[in-house]
């Protein structure tokens, strides 16, 4: 009795307080209250805090200080404007520090925007001193010590210098003026609206702060493809308030040019680079701009791509098209950003020589050395677009004499859009470690275009983030690792993928080893995941490249000009791009490196398909065959998000509800979404090549019942096109005057607890309503209305309902009515029935069936 008293009082009183509900948009800058256990070291911690100098960078710094401090150690610096007679953090550039006559030794060498955390004695007080070359890094500095305390790491005694690995840490928003962001999947601009700049900004100033807590220090707030009223002289005040909002965490505005905007919005008849009045008309144009934005960081142009205008109109080169604008640019300090991104969308795909791959480093290789000093090519990471996997760029090796940036991006175009989990920071690790042997070995992408290798002026880091109004900035909570590691990786691309996963989880989530653990290894785990139930062995990401660049579209790829070609056919799959017999692509890499890419036998398995044109029995250095390889992986993979789920929930109580519900509700899409592109891809190469999967798996479902064979009412049958995203190529849709639509399926199989998944097709242009009934038995009802990319049933919009623990005996009726709603006509396509796993609360195996 006594002892069942004890652990009924302890029960009580060890139960988990239920954490604060969250909305992640604070992001990892929730500054979380740091756990009693661990408060006591920062007990000394100075009480006031000193801001030399009155920038408004410099007094963010100061109210971000404060505002840590009392999140997280429930103390109120106080905020003052000279040295106190007290223990103080001081802040200030090294100019500000020289000023107040401090008896400081200042670091030299130390480059812009890095900073010096530094424990000192001050009029015999102990006091902590952060400061900087500028006053941006002294906000830096800021961050590194709210991130150390939100870490848990010891703050006395600190002597740290940090400076970033390169000056360009920038990312650029695909936003338009109407406040639509192309290929954004978190919700409009924060930026726009209605062609205006929005009214409210704090949103804005919310994402500028985010930015500047992970070192980014520019952002460019329209779209590449952009619309050239961006610098009308009437846009401008607009544009000069984002700056404004930018300012204070040091974050400079850039925008995305129109280069035919002399024509097009100046009145002039040309926009030839080399027509003196179009340079002219530039150089007026950013005299006028910058009288407005003083402090603008640059521009971005796309220009001869995917329908730009560009130099090619005239005959003149991509040099003289950057030149124009750099020149005007240069007094006032400006970059010039030309994208590399230049290709022909229109490539005739029966020569087997045409190769899109080859177009950056054929359009820029031969320009080395034409570019003026305060011009940067900007270069995506691959040489086609985004894919899932990609070699890097032989632009990045080719570059000697001009300036250099790789493009990544943070918005998950091709590898998930953010519905599923792509932690990226492993990928960008791959490609900005390729040692490119640009000037005999050591010279990694990352040193390359942080302009190490050739002593460049300027270089660095870009990526296209393209968050949106949703509370959590991209969509998804987990992919806020991605920005935050792409931060992490311009600062150090030294950091391990590990080190940056666990170091977000923590500032996000808190501190529970088993949080920490179990996210950072779904994170690590999700590049490789997301490869195998996608794109094999460097042949592309296989999605549908013709629309929405989401669910599987194998064969969009073949049979157009845009390139992104894997030629799969009866025998084999691959693109030859070897110098022997090929496209001649790996001829841009240096000898070292193509000489590994040009050898079937040295070239890595990841990309074999990539470099090389090979038959679905060629053997892997895995000792696998290509065809076999494709079917293994992509089972791998579904089964992988598969236990992404099961491992998220067992944080639940660990982790406020709404974020943990919200992370489970993707993971279970992303598992459901998984199985169809395992199934589209490996039905679509067993059809193609005719081997069969050596495991027997492919094209053989038993436990499925299909939606054409179930008995109808309302319901009809209709071919879902293509044809393998569907199962059995086929689903049905209620296009019924009189819904609802009935299909009804019989149970065959045996007793017990089953787990019944219907997988229908949830389409953005309705909201179907179905009901799921087990002999008579309303079990399960739900509404489709997901926001997928499709209008139409497909791979796109194909989704599952798992309800879970259903009794079912032998014969029973399994019945679904579906209530179709606008365009949307309740599609189905199967049933899948397997048996419910133990340990699912409230359900045992072996428990009686209740009788119904
Ligand atoms: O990948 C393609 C995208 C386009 C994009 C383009 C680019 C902004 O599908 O939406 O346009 O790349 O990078 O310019």
């Amino acid at each position: 009795m006594r002892y069942f008293l004890l652990s009924f009082f302890l029960g009580v009183f060890t139960l988990p307080t239920p954490l604060a509900a969250e909305t992640g948009d604070d992001a990892w800058l929730r500054y979380a209250p740091v756990d009693v256990a661990m408060r006591g070291r920062y007990d000394r911690l100075p009480a006031y805090v000193a801001a030399l100098g009155d920038s408004v960078v410099i007094k963010s710094a100061q109210a971000e200080l404060i505002r840590g401090v009392r999140g997280m150690l429930g103390r109120t610096l106080r905020a003052e404007r000279d040295l106190p007679r007290g223990s103080a953090i001081v802040l200030g550039t090294f100019a500000g520090v020289q000023a107040a006559r401090l008896a400081i030794r200042l670091p030299t060498g130390l480059r812009e925007d890095g900073y010096w955390l530094k424990t000192i004695t001050l009029n015999g007080f102990p006091c902590l001193l952060i400061t900087a070359p500028n006053d941006r890094g002294v906000l830096y500095g800021v961050f590194a010590l709210s991130r150390r305390i939100g870490l848990g790491e010891a703050v006395s005694q600190l002597d740290e210098q940090q400076a970033p690995y390169a000056p360009i840490r920038w990312v650029n928003e695909w936003n338009n003026l109407d406040g639509t962001i192309e290929r954004g999947y978190a919700g409009p601009s924060l930026f726009f609206e209605k062609d205006d700049v929005v009214e409210d900004l704090s949103r804005a100033r919310d994402y500028a702060r985010l930015l500047a807590s992970v070192g980014i220090n520019g952002c460019v707030v329209n779209n590449v493809n952009a619309n050239p009223r961006v610098i009308r002289a009437e846009f401008l005040p607009q544009l000069a308030r984002l700056a404004a909002a930018f300012r204070p965490w040091g974050v400079r505005l850039g925008v995305s040019i129109d280069l035919g905007s002399p024509k097009i919005i100046g009145g002039l008849d040309t926009f030839d680079p080399l027509d003196p009045r179009v340079a002219n008309w530039w150089k007026e144009k950013f005299d006028e701009i910058y009288r407005v934005i003083p402090d603008l960081g640059g521009v971005v142009v796309k220009a001869d791509s995917e329908g730009r205008l560009g130099p090619s109109t005239y005959g003149r080169t991509h040099a003289d098209a950057a030149n124009v604008l750099a020149r005007a640019l240069r007094p006032h300090g400006g970059l010039i950003f030309y994208r590399a991104f230049v290709y022909d969308h229109h490539l005739d795909w029966r020569n087997l020589k045409n190769d899109r791959a080859r177009a950056a480093y054929d359009n820029f290789h031969s320009l080395d050395g034409q570019f003026d000093d305060n011009a940067v090519v900007q270069i995506k990471n691959g040489p086609i677009d985004f894919q899932v996997r990609e070699p890097a760029s032989p632009l990045f090796g080719g570059l000697e004499k001009t300036n250099q940036a790789i493009e990544l991006q943070i918005t998950q175009e091709y590898t998930g859009q953010q519905r599923h989990l792509c932690f990226l920071v492993p990928m960008w690790k791959a490609v900005l470690d390729i040692d490119m042997h640009a000037q005999g070995a050591g010279t990694p992408v990352k040193a390359l275009v942080a302009g190490k290798t050739f002593r460049r002026p300027v270089g660095g880091f870009v990526a296209v983030s393209n968050v949106g109004r949703d509370p959590t900035w991209l969509g998804h909570h987990l992919a806020m690792a991605n920005l935050y590691g792409f931060g992490g990786l311009a600062w150090n691309p030294d950091l391990s993928a590990r080190r940056i996963g666990e170091e977000w989880t923590r500032l996000t989530f808190g501190h529970d080893l088993r949080v920490v653990e179990t996210i950072a290894n779904i994170l690590l785990q999700s590049w490789p995941t997301y490869e195998k139930y996608t794109g094999p062995l460097g042949a592309g990401t296989l999605t549908d490249i013709l629309g929405s660049h989401y669910g599987p579209g194998i064969e969009s790829s073949e049979e157009n000009g845009w390139g992104q070609w894997h030629r799969a056919d009866h025998d084999g799959i691959g693109m030859d791009r070897t110098v022997a017999t090929g496209t001649g692509y790996i001829g841009q890499y240096r000898p070292p490196v193509a000489g590994l890419y040009e050898s079937r036998a040295n070239c890595p398995d990841e990309l074999l398909l990539f470099m090389h044109h090979v038959l679905y029995t060629y053997v892997l250095h895995s000792g696998k065959t290509v065809i076999q390889h494709i079917y293994d992986s992509h089972y791998e993979g579904a089964e992988q998000a598969e236990r992404f789920v099961g491992q998220w929930r067992s944080l639940r109580g660990r982790i406020d509800e709404p974020r943990y519900r919200q992370v489970l509700a993707r993971l279970e899409y992303q598992a459901g979404h998984a199985q169809v592109w395992r199934d589209a891809v490996c039905n679509w190469f067993l059809r193609k090549s005719g081997i069969h999967d050596a495991k027997g798996r492919v094209g053989h479902f038993p436990n499925r019942l299909e939606a054409e064979s179930a008995e109808l009412e309302g319901y009809q049958i209709e071919e879902v096109k293509p044809w393998e995203a569907a199962s059995g190529g086929k689903a049905v849709e209620c296009l019924s005057s009189a819904p609802p639509c009935v299909a009804s399926f019989r149970y065959e199989g045996k007793p017990g607890w089953r787990d019944v998944s219907v997988q229908y097709f949830d389409q953005n242009n309705g909201a179907s309503r179905f009901k799921l009934f087990v002999a008579g038995q309303l079990v399960d009802e739900w509404v489709a209305d997901d926001a997928l990319p499709s209008r139409r049933m497909g791979a796109d919009s194909s989704t599952r309902r798992k309800t879970k623990g259903l009794a079912l005996r032998p014969g029973d009726e399994i019945r679904i009515e579906g209530f179709p709603d606008a365009g949307e006509s309740a599609p189905i396509d199967y049933l899948e029935i397997r048996p419910t796993a133990r340990g699912v609360p409230g359900v045992s195996l072996g428990e009686r069936i209740p009788r119904q």
